[in-house]
């Protein structure tokens, strides 16, 4: 049996504390969870997701996502009750867990192990969201600024989470989190002279590679409405660079990637049935 593993990640050491809990041997292949560019060769075909953990059965047989994996082999073991209702508490537990406790505490708490410290301009932030409408009396608050530097909701502003330090576990209000929103477009996109261009275009970024800025140059020939995203080597979308309704014209876009890490990025311009893509270097 072989776990593809990563020792920082929370979602695999589950799996390693109730194999270990449980006596059953296993291999384990580690894996990186910031460079990600060996995932296709080793996870296509077991995980769609291409994420940690995934286990290979002594069968052959995949089996991803931790929280099905503790399932597989805790059934049929005092780890998993027979009592119906007490299996959907087991459930209910594993759903909270990926659903609220996960992305909201777990993951800004390793950005913060990987990324570290407060944004440089905080007084560009603002207040947008509280995940408790009120702060219990009995929690001890103490939040911690977690840059995780991008735009979640794809509204071109970047989001800051500030979870709370002091997590009781079972105690609900500790799980506190505070949401700011960058008050500006975090990117920002100038057109150039006032000429229509002929046809569109996609520059190749200038400087490249660069750090922790560069600029991109495209031009639409109508008005319309244009996107400019950043994906990264699995594609996945890490940021928005415009959205919106914008006349013909020549555009210089600037991308600022210092929430990000060095590697390789491409940029896609779409525009009516116009669609390109170059790709950029970022070396810090
Ligand atoms: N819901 C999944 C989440 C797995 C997950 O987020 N794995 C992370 C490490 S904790 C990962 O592989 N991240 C790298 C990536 O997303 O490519 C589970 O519980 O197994």
């Amino acid at each position: 049996m072989l776990l593809y593993d990563s020792p920082p990640s929370g979602n695999c050491y589950k799996v390693r504390l109730l194999l270990a809990q449980l006596g059953i041997p296993f291999e384990r292949r580690e894996l990186s969870v910031s460079d990600r560019s060996n995932r296709p060769a080793l996870l296509g075909g077991l995980n769609p997701s291409l994420r940690v953990p995934t286990i290979v059965l002594d069968d052959g047989r995949p089996l991803a996502e931790s929280n099905a994996i503790l399932w597989y082999f805790g059934d049929g073991t005092k780890y998993v009750p027979t009592d119906r209702y007490e299996r959907a508490q087991v459930l209910q537990w594993q759903f909270f867990e990926q659903y609220d406790h996960e992305p909201n505490i777990a993951v800004p708490r390793f950005w913060l192990h990987y990324k570290g410290g407060p944004p440089a301009d905080s007084a560009n932030y603002f207040l947008s969201t509280l995940y408790k409408d009120t702060l219990a009396a009995d929690s001890l608050y103490s939040f911690m600024t977690v840059n995780i530097g991008n735009d979640i909701d794809g509204d071109g502003k970047k989001e800051i989470f500030l979870p709370n330090r002091h997590v009781r576990s079972g105690v609900a209000s500790d799980a506190a989190i505070i949401i700011l929103e960058s008050k500006s477009v975090s990117t920002s996109v100038e057109r150039i002279g006032n000429t229509v261009p002929e046809g569109y275009a996609l520059s190749q970024n200038y400087p490249n590679p660069f750090n922790p800025q560069t600029e991109i140059v495209f031009q639409t020939s109508r008005q319309g409405f244009v996107s400019l995203r950043v994906y990264d080597m699995l594609g996945h979308e890490i940021t928005t660079l415009v959205n919106r309704e914008m006349p013909a014209g020549n555009y210089r876009a600037t991308f600022d990637a210092r929430a990000y890490s060095s590697g390789a990025y491409f940029y896609t311009l779409k525009a009516g049935s116009y669609e390109q893509s170059r790709r950029m270097l970022l070396v810090k």
